[in-house]
C-alpha cells in the first residue's frame, strides 16, 4: 500500500452504503480523540473519557454550526479497540444524508479516508494480529455458510497461528541439532550425529495435512458453482426455483423461455452454492438474442463446479453426450410424474411432485465433496491461496532437507532447506512481511474494515 500513511488519522463507514436502523462511523489515529472534541457538544469533554466508554453526545458542523446527528461515540485508547491505536467509533442514525454528513465532517476535521483494510492493517502493525487471523477477519466476512464461518473463526481465534508455531517449534529444535554439528564438525554428518529424521517427516506431514485442508476450505468458504443446463423446457427454471423456495425466474411451456441466464446464492447440503439458470439448448432457436443466451449457457458451464443436465423423459430427443461425459456432470431426467420412465446414470425427478429432489441434492453434495473431507467444528482449514503457497514452500524446503540428508549432503545444505521452510512460515503468519504481501491482503479486504 504505496499510499499509505500509518501516521494519518483514517475514516471509513463500517456500515452498509444503504439507509438504515443505526450507521457506524469509524475513526483511527493519534490525535484523533482531540481533533473530535472540537466538533462535539454534550455534558462532558471527550478528552477526559476512559477507554471503551460510550458516549451520547451532538455532532456538529462547525462550518455552519448545525447539528448533523444526535450520537453515540465509543472511545478506545491506550491501546485498546480494533486498531491497538487512539480510536473513535461514531453510532449516527442510518439516514443516508446523515452518514454523508457525517463523513463530511471527518474530512473538514483532516482526517483521511481510509483504503480497504486498512483498519486491520493497523491492528497487524500494532501486534493486534497476526496475518493469519488478519486474513480469517476478511474470510469471515466473506464466508457464506455456518461451516465456512466456523472455520474462519477457529482461525481467528488462532487456531492457525498456532498450529503453525508448534510445527515451527519443532523445525528451531531440528536446526539447533544441525547447527551444533555445523559448528563443530567438519560440515558433514558424522557417524555420532543422529539427524531427528522422524520430527522432520512430522513437520512435514502436519505441513501437508493443513495445505491439503485448502480445497475443504474454500468449497465450504467461498462455496461451488453449479450450473443448470439442458434442452429447452425441460425443467431447468422449475427446478432453479425449487432449489431457491421462491418464484425467480420464469417458467413457461413456452420453448426458449430463459435467455439470459439468472443467478441466485444458496445452500445445499451446508455448501454455499452459487446456482446458475441458463438458457435451455435447441437447435433451432429464433432469434440472435437466444444464441447469445445459449453461447452464455456454454461458457458458465465451462465454468462450474457442477453441471446439472436436465433432460425431460416426454421428450426422446438425443442428449448432449459431451455434457453428459463430463466428469463435472449430473444427469437428472425430470417430469417423471407424466411417465414411469428411466435412463442409465439419470437421476429420476419431479419438479412438480418433489420426488428425486433429496437425491438430487445428495448427488451434488457427493459430486463436491468427491476429493475433500468434510470438516468438523473444531476442524483447522485453510482458505487462502496465499497461505496453502507458504505451506507449499515450507513443506518443499523440508522435503529437500530430507533428500540432502538421505544422500549425505553437506549440513550447510540441510540448514539452507530448513532456514527456507522457517521463512515460508514466517511469512505465513506475518513476522515477515513486504509491501507487496500486505497490499495483497488488504487490498481484498472491504473500505472500513
Ligand atoms: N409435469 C411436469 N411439468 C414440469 C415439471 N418441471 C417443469 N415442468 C413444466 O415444464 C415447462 C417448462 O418448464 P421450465 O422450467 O420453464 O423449463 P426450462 O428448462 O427452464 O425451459 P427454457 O427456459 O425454455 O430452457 C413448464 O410448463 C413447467 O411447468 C415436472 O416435474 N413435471
Ligand atoms: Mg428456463
Amino acid at each position: 500500500m504505496n499510499s499509505y500513511n500509518p501516521h494519518d488519522v483514517i475514516y471509513a463507514l463500517a456500515t452498509a452504503w444503504a439507509k438504515s436502523a443505526i450507521a457506524v462511523v469509524r475513526v483511527s489515529g493519534e490525535g484523533c480523540i482531540k481533533a473530535l472534541s472540537g466538533a462535539i457538544e454534550g455534558k462532558r469533554d471527550i478528552c477526559n473519557l476512559g477507554s471503551n466508554t460510550a458516549y451520547y453526545c451532538h455532532l456538529m458542523d462547525r462550518q455552519s454550526s448545525l447539528e448533523i446527528d444526535d450520537v453515540v461515540l465509543t472511545v478506545f485508547r491506550d491501546g485498546h479497540g480494533y486498531t491497538g491505536e487512539e480510536a473513535v467509533e461514531i453510532s449516527c442514525h442510518g439516514g443516508l444524508q446523515i452518514v454523508k454528513d457525517v463523513l463530511a465532517a471527518m474530512e473538514n476535521l483532516g482526517f483521511r479516508q481510509a483504503l480497504p483494510g486498512e483498519f486491520t492493517m493497523r491492528a497487524f502493525l500494532h501486534g493486534k494480529m497476526d496475518l493469519t487471523r488478519a486474513e480469517a477477519v476478511n474470510e469471515l466476512i466473506n464466508s457464506r455458510g455456518r461451516t465456512g464461518q466456523t472455520m474462519a473463526l477457529n482461525r481467528l481465534n488462532g487456531a492457525l497461528f498456532d498450529r503453525i508455531n508448534k510445527i515451527k517449534a519443532i523445525i528451531i529444535e531440528i536446526m539447533g541439532i544441525v547447527e551444533v554439528q555445523l559448528d563443530y564438525s567438519e560440515g558433514e554428518i558424522g557417524e555420532d550425529l543422529s539427524f531427528p529424521m522422524d520430527k522432520l517427516d512430522q513437520a512435514i506431514s502436519e505441513l501437508g495435512r493443513i495445505k491439503d485442508s485448502f480445497r475443504t476450505g474454500k468449497l465450504f468458504g467461498q462455496g461451488a458453482r453449479v450450473v443448470l443446463a439442458g434442452p429447452s423446457n425441460a425443467g431447468k427454471s422449475s427446478l432453479f426455483n425449487l432449489f431457491l423456495k421462491e418464484e425467480r425466474s420464469i417458467v413457461s411451456s413456452t420453448l426458449g423461455t430463459t435467455r439470459d441466464y439468472i443467478e441466485a446464492s444458496c445452500n445445499i447440503g451446508g455448501i454455499p452454492v452459487r446456482l446458475y439458470d441458463t438458457a435451455g439448448f435447441r437447435s433451432l432457436s429464433e432469434s440472435e438474442i437466444e444464441e447469445e443466451g445459449i453461447r452464455r449457457s456454454r461458457s458458465l458451464m465451462d465454468a462450474a463446479d457442477v453441471i446439472i443436465y436436465m433432460a425431460d423423459c416426454t421428450d426422446g430427443s438425443e442428449p448432449d453426450d459431451s455434457v453428459l461425459s463430463d466428469s463435472r456432470c449430473i444427469a437428472v431426467l425430470n417430469k417423471i410424474d407424466l411417465g414411469d420412465v428411466s435412463r442409465p446414470g439419470f437421476i429420476r425427478l419431479s419438479v412438480s411432485t418433489g420426488q428425486g429432489f433429496d437425491e438430487l441434492c445428495n448427488a451434488i453434495v457427493a459430486k463436491l465433496t468427491s476429493d475433500v473431507s468434510v470438516p468438523d467444528d473444531s476442524a483447522l482449514v485453510i482458505e487462502s491461496e496465499r497461505q496453502r503457497k507458504d505451506l507449499e514452500r515450507a513443506q518443499t524446503a523440508l522435503e529437500g532437507a530430507r533428500l540432502a540428508v538421505e544422500n549425505d549432503l553437506p549440513l550447510d545444505i540441510v540448514s539452507m532447506d530448513i532456514q527456507e521452510a522457517l521463512e515460508a512460515l514466517g511469512e505465513l503468519t506475518g513476522e515477515v512481511t513486504t509491501d507487496d504481501i500486505l497490499d495483497q491482503i488488504f487490498g481484498s479486504f472491504c473500505v472500513g474494515k
